[in-house]
């Protein structure tokens, strides 16, 4: 069996038919075994397990969903031990491996093949002369970076990109480095993720992360879950669903995809639905609007409240709109108003895909719910006009005054576990004067003022030759950008270094520059011993909780270094010597670092040190959430542009298609744990074109023909990606799924959120073409590795 595809695998419940499961339930059981066992992990008994997502035990590598207070026994979910299994396997990528394959050679690898050599062991340099890494010293690794660093004329040459694994220590350190180092080009994986929901929710609320916390969810009437994949992306969420459900509360969800566990999910935590077939109906209400019809969507919410609060007011009953919150706290509702009474119904259905009932229907559930709570993902925040897709999630919100009460508010459900605590600790490439002065005092450092690079300006930089340098603080970013392809060609070309701090081998070790180092660190999970003293890191999760995350495991290899070691041995190697910047004496204890973090963040931090060991951690003050508004007009802003009907770039009568691309239920980003993707029913493939029946039929094609996607693109640059298997499947027509990485060659660098540069990963307009049977032959060896 190929050990990439649990299809053939034997069913736990040899009677339940899987494609209509609900997700979870005993699958979810299964599959967890199955990956621990693939990655030679024991199941049973697992002591770590029970150590995840605890007070005095480690973050989970995975999703920033937040811990509950009381945990559970066991307080994880089937994706968070995928990727505890994934870290902790027993597979070694050691030197030897490297010996037996040059570059060139390993280009060729799937994703999944490259991570699932396992475990990086040493410090490997790039050898141009036989095409290959090689084992290298710390020493000579960190004497050769510093050296070729200290050359590079201009320090707005270098790229510093963070993933959010990173800690908090380990994030302020990689800023102070840069800062030092004398630039501010930070590019972050938030700026291909939620960077959307940081610039435009703040010009709603003056606030640009979460009002609600993991508590307001047990008292909400209503949760309304726009393109968020809850059952993959953020699975212990799911248990938040099934209690509001259980307690006679409504999911309302808007995805063009019917996402499996968001129609039934099986609690693995409940007995008593793990005995039911079929699970537990999550959404009262499952609206599978076009991609990027959320605007239109919203407005037409809008408009029908507003209808119900005028035939309120005329029968003399409650109103439907929360006028006293609207009066007291919000600005722009009549300009709002007069927009959505001014909307037809045909150009609301038009743009949105749905009909004028389903909208009057869950206009309904809104008006009739005390408490709502809007969640958001990556169907959201991908996409040319995400910002304003975000303000009108708010401006619904506002109408029923559901900011800064219990059980209601504003959740952005971010990715990344510190993906969040990452920003707060200075990693942003447009920092403020506020922060760069209290740093510049703290240290008694002069940084840069002048603003940097997110990913998308890095790209074009790297594109037009001004780059030198990129140092990657984990991640994949040349496999998780938009234009791939392009980016990795002119890094390969023109390039002086390449820096990758990682756990795994992938695809950007590959695209290297003239030299290249792949640095391996510590996980979450091990053990980070220093000066005698276990260390602790802090993340923040997507809800603004701080706390402690201590690994326990042995590390991987003895040559592993923590992520915050290696910073402070590169800026030590590169960086001259400063009375104030002790790089050894911060590296040594984390505890030292936090107090500089709270002397930059004295608002955000104080007593941070004392304050982490309150079991849980504490919550980081958010002024939307006490009704405070931040914002010009120092109200709640009600925004809106009537220019802007589809979040998306594929007009609703365009002759192509729009693409979304997606992570399925068994990868976490650009790590691939396997082909399958459970909850869409879909094995052993990746390379699939998620397509409505009637557009498959419209275009004479046929399920399982390959076809090849061509992006239709402003700057008319060919780009086409081939060989994906067509499959009939329940979405809008004129829209097509694909997943990510995959299809990321298709995505134009210029496609992206206005306002946030991040880039538009669910606004992918394409065309398609069935391929010949001689290009089909030439690509089945790659298909089949996916
Ligand atoms: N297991 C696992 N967990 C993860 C990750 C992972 O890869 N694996 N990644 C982490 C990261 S970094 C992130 S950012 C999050 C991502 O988690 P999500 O935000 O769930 O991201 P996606 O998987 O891209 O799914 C986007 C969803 O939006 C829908 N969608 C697409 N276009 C539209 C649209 O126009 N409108 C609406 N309403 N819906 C749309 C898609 O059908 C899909 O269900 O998850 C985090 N957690
Ligand atoms: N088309 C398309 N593109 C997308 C998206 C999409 O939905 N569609 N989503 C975007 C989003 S939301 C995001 S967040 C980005 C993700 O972009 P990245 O964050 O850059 O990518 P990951 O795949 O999460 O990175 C995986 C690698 O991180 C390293 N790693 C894992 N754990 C650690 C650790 O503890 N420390 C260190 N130093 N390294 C570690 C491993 O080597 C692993 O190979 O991709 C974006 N790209
Ligand atoms: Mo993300």
């Amino acid at each position: 069996m190929d050990e990439t595809s649990s299809k053939t695998s034997s069913d736990m419940l040899g009677t339940q038919d899987k494609s209509s499961s609900p997700g979870g339930g005993w699958l979810a059981l299964k599959a967890v075994e199955q990956h621990m066992l693939r990655q030679q992990v024991p199941f049973r008994g697992n002591r770590l397990m029970l150590k995840m997502n605890k007070p005095g035990g480690f973050d989970c590598p995975s999703c920033a969903w937040p811990d509950p207070a009381k945990p559970h026994m066991a307080e994880f979910c089937e994706n968070g031990a995928k990727a505890v299994a994934w870290e902790t396997t027993h597979k070694r990528t050691t030197p030897a491996f490297f010996e037996q394959h040059t570059v060139t050679a390993l280009r060729e690898w799937s994703d999944h093949e490259l991570e699932n050599q396992g475990r990086l062991t040493h410090p490997m340099r790039y050898d141009a002369s036989s095409d290959r890494y090689q084992a290298v010293s710390w020493d000579e690794a960190m004497a050769d970076i510093g050296a070729t660093l200290q050359q590079v004329g201009n320090p707005n040459q270098v790229e510093f990109y963070t993933s959010g694994r990173a800690s908090n220590e380990s994030a302020f350190m990689f800023q102070l480095l840069g800062r030092l180092y004398g630039t501010n080009n930070f590019p972050d994986c938030s700026n291909m993720c939620h960077e959307t929901t940081t610039v435009a929710l703040p010009m709603s609320l003056g606030v640009g992360k979460a009002t609600t916390t993991l508590d307001d969810f047990d008292y909400a009437d209503a949760i309304f879950i726009f393109g968020q994949n809850t059952g993959t992306n953020s699975p212990r969420m799911m248990g938040e669903l099934h209690k509001l459900v259980m307690r006679g509360g409504s999911v309302i969800t808007f995805n063009p995809l019917r996402e499996k566990a968001l129609v039934k999910f099986a609690n693995p935590q409940s007995t008593l639905d793990m005995l039911k077939p079929d699970g537990t109906r999550i959404s009262a209400q499952y609206h599978q609007l076009r991609i990027g019809g959320d605007i239109a969507a919203i407005q037409g919410m809008c408009k029908a409240l507003i209808e119900m609060d005028d035939e309120a007011q005329q029968r003399g009953e409650p109103r439907v709109l929360d006028h006293e919150f609207i009066e007291a706290h919000t600005h722009g509702f009549e300009t709002y108003m007069a927009h959505c009474r001014s909307l037809t119904w045909e150009v609301i259905e038009h743009h949105s895909g749905m009909t004028q009932s389903a909208i009057r229907e869950a206009a309904e559930c809104y008006s009739k719910s005390e408490r709502v709570i809007a969640c958001w993902g990556m169907g959201i925040t991908q996409h040319r006009y995400g910002g304003d897709a975000i303000h009108q999630i708010i401006n619904l919100l506002l109408m029923g005054g559901n900011i800064g009460k219990r059980g209601a508010g504003a959740c952005p459900v971010r990715g990344h576990s510190n993906v969040q605590g990452d920003r707060t600790v200075g990693i942003f490439h447009k920092p403020t004067t506020e922060m760069l002065d209290n740093l510049d005092s703290t240290f008694e450092i002069q940084c840069p003022r002048e603003h940097g690079h997110d990913v998308a300006l890095c790209c074009e930089a790297i594109m037009r030759n001004e780059v030198s340098a990129f140092i990657g603080l984990g991640g994949n970013f040349f496999r998780a950008i938009p234009d791939p392809e392009r980016v990795a060609q002119a890094t390969i070309n023109q390039l002086d270094l390449t820096v990758q701090i990682s756990t795994k081998l992938n695809r950007s070790h590959l695209v290297h520059g003239k030299k290249a180092y792949i640095l391996p660190c510590l996980g979450k999970t091990e053990r980070d011993i220093k000066a005698g003293v276990a260390q602790a890191s802090t993340v923040e999760d997507g809800m603004c909780m701080v706390h402690a995350s201590t690994g326990e495991l042995e590390p991987a290899s003895p040559h592993l270094r923590s992520e915050v070691t290696i910073i402070s041995d590169i800026a030590r190697a590169t960086l001259p010597v400063h009375p104030k910047v002790d790089w050894a004496w911060l590296a040594e204890d984390h505890s030292r670092i936090r107090d500089r973090i709270e002397a930059v963040f004295p608002d955000i931090f104080p007593r941070y040190n004392e304050r982490i060991q309150i079991p849980g951690g504490f919550h980081i003050y958010n002024a939307a959430r006490e009704r405070v508004w931040l914002t010009d007009s120092g109200k709640a802003n009600f925004l809106f542009d009537a220019d802007k009907m589809d979040s998306g770039m594929t007009p609703p009568d365009a002759d192509y298609f729009q693409l979304l691309t997606t992570r399925g239920h068994d990868q976490f980003n650009t790590t691939v744990y396997s082909l399958d993707d459970r909850y869409r029913d879909i094995y052993g493939t990746r390379m699939v074109a998620m397509m409505n029946p009637e557009d498959i039929e419209a275009h004479g094609l046929e399920a399982g023909n390959m076809i090849a996607f061509s992006a239709v693109a402003e700057d008319n640059i060919p780009r086409r990606v081939a060989g994906f298997k067509v499959v009939p499947y329940d979405i809008p027509r004129g829209c097509i799924a694909g997943y990510y990485p995959e299809t990321n060659a298709l995505i134009p660098i210029a496609n992206r959120d206005e306002r946030s540069n991040t880039i538009a990963g669910k606004s992918v307009p394409v065309t398609i073409a069935l391929m010949d049977s001689e290009e089909v032959e030439r690509t089945t060896g790659l298909l089949a590795t996916g």
